[in-house]
């Protein structure tokens, strides 16, 4: 044995290979590298263990949210709203987070592998939309936790499996949990909302696969109106793409405004969100509240006035909207 290894590293070594998480790994490399012979024969190795501790930190950095979980019944909110997603096991939940987002969920052909609140940010064009993944919503793997999640996240984004012959089951027993718990999921611009809602929107994921449109159907009659269902499929980005846009603008009710120095040109990969039905004067208040205090008018490009057009302080402001305050 030209490296001479002794049994400390052999021991981290054997940690190092049966390690699952990010932290055991780490540690485990740090001790391989802390108890290596140091000569010229172990340069190549040592150089190998340093090599994977820097790729580890790197992976590391890409998911602080994980690191970050303070108490599972709270994820710290990110980005224009946060969104959690409920759905029975292999749904996709995971695959959607991980499509639309720079989260690394675990994905895997089993039920249940998500056992903790996963958050990633979806990017939905210029803006930043934090997904939570969770658990299965079905008996099996509740936890109080879950629930405090769905009650206190601006919106909710329920995903079905199109592919699976017991997707109605599955529903029912959703539906069911929620009315025991009292968690009312309702789209904000559905007929019939009752006063207290979670705004949700459906998405029946796997549309790709066959049968999907048909088991769609029968989960329209037992969702009902107050619940729109979205088709959607990990395969196809067109659908993912309109599913954000639907989060974004009716499920947590957002526009995106710009705004501009006059004689400047607006910077149009900075979007300021507001909540839709904001006016003029909300819209400052939510950007500064010194400049809602003195002003006196705007000007707006638009889809809804003409370009610089003059707008009093409660001007309705429309999403894409590019504003000029004036004082
Ligand atoms: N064909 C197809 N398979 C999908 C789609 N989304 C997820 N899957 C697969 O379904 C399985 C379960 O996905 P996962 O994201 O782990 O489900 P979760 O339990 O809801 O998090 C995995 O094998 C995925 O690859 C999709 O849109 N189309
Ligand atoms: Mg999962």
């Amino acid at each position: 044995m030209p490296a001479n290894l002794t049994p400390d590293y052999r021991n981290a070594e054997e940690r190092y290979k049966s390690a699952e998480t990010v932290p055991d790994k780490l540690a485990a490399l740090d001790d391989m590298l802390a108890t290596i012979p140091k000569h010229k024969g172990t340069e190549k190795m040592q150089a190998d263990i340093k090599k994977r501790i820097a790729k580890l930190k790197q992976e590391a950095m890409k998911r602080p949210s994980v690191a970050r979980q303070a108490s599972l019944s709270h994820v710290e909110r990110e980005g224009a709203g946060q969104i959690v997603m409920v759905g029975p096991p292999n749904s996709g939940k995971s695959s959607i987070l991980k499509a639309t987002s720079n989260a690394l969920p675990e994905i895997a052909d089993y039920h249940g592998t998500t056992r903790l609140p996963q958050p990633g940010m979806a990017i939905f064009e210029n803006v930043q939309i934090q997904l939570v993944d969770i658990p299965p919503f079905a008996r099996e793997f509740l936890q109080p936790w879950m629930l405090n999640l769905v009650r206190q996240a601006d919106g909710v984004l329920v995903v079905i499996d199109a592919s699976d012959d017991d997707l109605l089951t599955s529903i029912e027993e959703m539906l069911a949990i929620l009315k025991e718990t009292n968690i009312v999921l309702h789209h904000p611009l559905a007929e019939g909302a009752p006063e207290v809602f979670r705004p949700s929107v459906v998405a029946a994921n796997k549309a790709d696969r066959p049968d999907a449109s048909s088991r769609i159907e029968l989960a329209r009659e037992i969702l009902g109106p107050g619940l729109p269902i979205m088709p959607v499929s990990v395969l196809d980005q067109q659908s993912l793409t309109a599913l954000e846009r639907e989060v974004f603008y009716n499920v947590l009710g957002l526009i995106r405004i710009y705004t501009r120095v006059p004689g400047k040109k607006a910077d149009l990969d900075e979007p300021f969100v507001v909540p839709r039905g904001a006016s003029v004067v909300e819209a400052a208040t939510r950007i500064h509240k010194e400049l809602a205090r003195n002003l006196k008018y705007a000007k707006v490009w638009g889809a809804k006035v003409f370009d610089g057009q003059m707008v009093p302080r409660d001007y309705i402001m429309q999403d894409g909207d590019v504003v000029e305050f004036h004082q």
